[in-house]
């Protein structure tokens, strides 16, 4: 089977422009996909290796607690990678859907390209990569702070309160979800239209949002060019870029 032509309309793009022209609720979890046009590299594509290291080998506790040095020159590389890049036409559709009433968007992304595109109110599922915390969580310190020197100097940075080591951000695998923002995308689930878009939904809790917006009676929506565990369940699957299919759906609604 040929599939559609970069540009042309997937089939099944219609369903989703009727659906957001009944002006339901509409909410979206997003992930590294919708930033690879931005040149920000994914976490399972090729790209998605450092050093021969895998992301999951990286983004841990344990690999920090062990050498937090190779960890901060890990990120502060993504850090200069990210700055490097800007929102693509996947971030600055979502962001013009953002002033719909009743939007809100979940990203698994620390890259900060849907706050730059202008998207408010953004739910950070795992952190970003501009905050800074402290590693032994001492009182004095906030729970986050913004820092978006790059390069960090010093490297790795310290805790303003007690002078300790500053860690990312960021959630890493084994540590649990804010519960302040767990709740935000479990809010964000009782919608009318819900849009999975450019994700490997690999990862939980956040790839089981999907389920509980179905489980609410949610349309949900897949929009990547890969298939994923989570498209034989999805009501539409449309199997191309966000960066072209987003902006694509947006013209047909004006
Ligand atoms: C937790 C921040 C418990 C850090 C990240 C076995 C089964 C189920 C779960 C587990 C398990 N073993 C362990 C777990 C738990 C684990 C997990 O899910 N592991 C996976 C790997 C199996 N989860 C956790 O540890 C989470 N916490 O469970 O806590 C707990 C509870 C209470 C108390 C204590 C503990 C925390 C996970 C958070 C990890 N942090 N990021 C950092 O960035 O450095 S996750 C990381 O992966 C990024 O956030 C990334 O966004 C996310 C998910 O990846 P994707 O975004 O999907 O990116 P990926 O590269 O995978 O895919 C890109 C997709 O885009 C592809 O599908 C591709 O086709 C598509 N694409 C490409 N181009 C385009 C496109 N799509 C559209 N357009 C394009 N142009
Ligand atoms: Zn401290």
């Amino acid at each position: 089977m040929t599939g559609p032509l970069p540009g042309e309309e997937l089939p099944g793009e219609e369903l989703l422009v009727e659906r957001l022209r009944q002006g339901g609720r509409l909410s979206v979890v997003t992930g590294a996909g919708v930033s690879a046009a931005s040149g920000v590299p994914t976490f399972r594509d090729a790209g998605g290796l450092w050093r021969g290291f895998r992301a999951e080998e990286l983004a841990t506790p344990q690999a920090f607690a062990r050498d937090p040095e190779a960890v901060w020159e890990w990120y502060d590389w993504r850090r200069g990678q990210i700055a490097a890049c800007d929102p693509n036409p996947a971030h600055e559709t979502l962001a013009a859907w953002s002033r719909r009433p009743g939007f809100r968007l979940v990203t698994q992304n620390v890259d900060g390209l849907h706050e730059r595109a202008g998207t408010e109110a953004v739910v950070r599922f795992h952190g970003s990569i501009w905050e800074l915390g402290c590693w032994d969580g001492c009182a004095e310190a906030p729970a986050r702070w913004w820092d978006d020197s790059v390069p960090l100097d010093p490297r790795p940075p310290r805790c303003p309160a007690c002078g300790g080591l500053a860690r990312p951000g960021v959630v890493w695998f084994g540590e649990g979800i804010d519960p302040a923002v767990l709740e935000a995308a479990l809010g964000a689930t009782a919608c009318d239209v819900f849009l999975v878009v450019g994700t490997s939904s690999l990862v939980h809790p956040a790839a089981g949002l999907i389920d509980e917006a179905r489980r609410q009676g949610a349309f949900t929506v897949e929009i990547n060019p890969e298939a994923t565990p989570v498209s034989e369940s999805a009501d539409l699957v449309l199997p191309g870029p966000a960066e072209a299919v987003l902006p694509r759906v947006d013209a047909a609604l004006t």
